[in-house]
């Protein structure tokens, strides 16, 4: 762990003991972390069974938990200062939203016929919130990883990942692919995973950081278009799937298209279906393009797919906004950035920016002047390292 992750830890586990004081449990409470991801390419491809590349980073989610003997769950949110408490088997929606994430992955628990009693947690950690990192899925996967372990359910991985999932898809109500879910489960230190989205097999490609550096650059823009029009873009997507069935039935999802066969349909397609079908065959192709460049250790070839990808995002998905595109506008002629593009979702969040190690400060200066003037925000930058997945944490006492 880093020391930035270690004091994390070490507060979350301290504000556990002050919090629930006599009650605190401390023979039976564990630690565990779930971090944030970032993403190298593959945006918005995950749920038309595309491939992606994303890593997960040491910004988390911690869950310091125990186990009661009667049926209550006390869920202590650090950072909010709020605590809600309820019966283990009474999860319907109550008016804070900060519980969804929780109680969606309890109503996982009992959709897959498993069982827990009630237990007291509290949580928080650094993963910046509405950037586009996935504090989301992070708080999913660390506390079904939390009950699995604390209960003995005896899901593996892929079953985290999935339930996890389900839960953002089922109680939040947001219709995300599984990309979130899956880099916080099966990060691994200084390694991207790209991910074949329909399958879920994976495979680990080292990241080069001897040269570069990853930055985010935190628009701090949180538009509240973002999960309707994620979901809507969704829906674009399937209606270019459903014209092309008509000619190739076996087409399931736009990852079975190519940019070829969109240009032969665009006639029979909106001008919108068009350009998201468009874009999304493209980036299916870009992600395994980038991974050998990868491979072959050419990152200024990769930093340029990142570009594309943005141009993509930005004028054929349509989930940019000004402030994302200023940002990514601002690395374009500046020699020590090799790539730049929005990250996530997208309509806020952060750019992620490819930087030479040497310029980091530098770059970091500029961008935040250059922000500043344009909009009067102050712009937040993290250096990001990638690092395992979701675990549990032993400190010592
Ligand atoms: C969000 C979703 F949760 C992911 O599943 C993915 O679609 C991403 O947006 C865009 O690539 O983070």
């Amino acid at each position: 762990m880093t020391s930035t992750e270690l004091s994390t830890a070490e507060r979350i586990r301290e504000k556990y003991i002050e919090h629930f004081g006599d009650n605190a449990g401390t023979e039976n409470f564990r630690l565990f972390r779930s971090p944030g991801r970032i993403n190298l390419i593959g945006e918005h491809t995950d749920y038309n069974n595309g491939f992606v590349l994303p890593a997960s980073v040491d910004k988390a989610v911690y869950f310091a938990i125990s186990p009661r003997t009667d049926n209550q769950v006390v869920l202590y949110a650090v950072d909010l200062n709020e605590t809600y408490t309820f019966q283990v088997d009474d999860i319907s929606k109550p008016d804070q939203k900060w519980t969804y994430f929780q109680l969606g992955i309890i109503e996982q628990i009992y959709k897959n016929n498993l069982n827990i009693g009630g237990f007291q947690a509290a949580f928080g950690g650094d993963v910046p919130q509405g950037a586009g990192m996935s504090s989301s899925a992070a708080l999913e996967c660390c506390l079904l990883f939390a009950l699995n372990e604390v209960f003995n359910l005896g899901l593996d991985r892929f079953s985290i990942v999935k339930m996890s999932q389900k839960a953002e898809n089922e109680y939040v109500g947001v219709q995300c692919g599984i990309m979130d879910q899956f880099a916080s489960g099966f990060g691994k230190k200084e390694a991207v995973i790209r991910l074949d989205c329909r399958s879920l097999e994976y495979e680990y490609f080292p990241f080069p950081m001897d040269e570069y550096m990853l930055v985010l650059c935190n628009t701090l823009v949180e538009h509240s278009l973002a999960s309707s029009e994620y979901n809507t873009r969704r829906l674009e997507c399937e209606m270019g799937v459903v014209i092309l069935q008509k000619h190739h039935p076996e087409i399931k999802s736009l990852r079975d298209a190519t940019p070829a066969l969109i240009e032969a349909h665009k006639d029979e397609m909106s001008d919108v279906v068009y350009r998201r079908c468009k874009y999304m065959t493209e980036e299916i192709e870009r992600v395994q393009v980038a991974c050998d460049f990868l491979t072959a250790g050419d990152l200024i070839s990769f930093g340029k797919k990142m570009y594309e990808t943005h141009q993509g995002l930005q004028h054929e998905y349509e989930v940019s906004c000004d402030e994302l595109d200023f940002l990514v506008d601002q690395t374009s002629d500046d020699p020590s950035v090799i790539g730049a593009r929005m990250m996530g979702g997208g309509f806020g969040g952060c750019t992620i920016n490819l930087v030479k190690k040497d310029a980091v400060e530098a770059f970091e200066a500029k961008m935040k002047k250059a922000y500043d003037d344009k909009f009067q925000i102050k712009l937040p930058c993290y250096r990001v390292q990638i690092t395992d997945g979701t675990e549990e944490i032993v400190l010592n006492a």
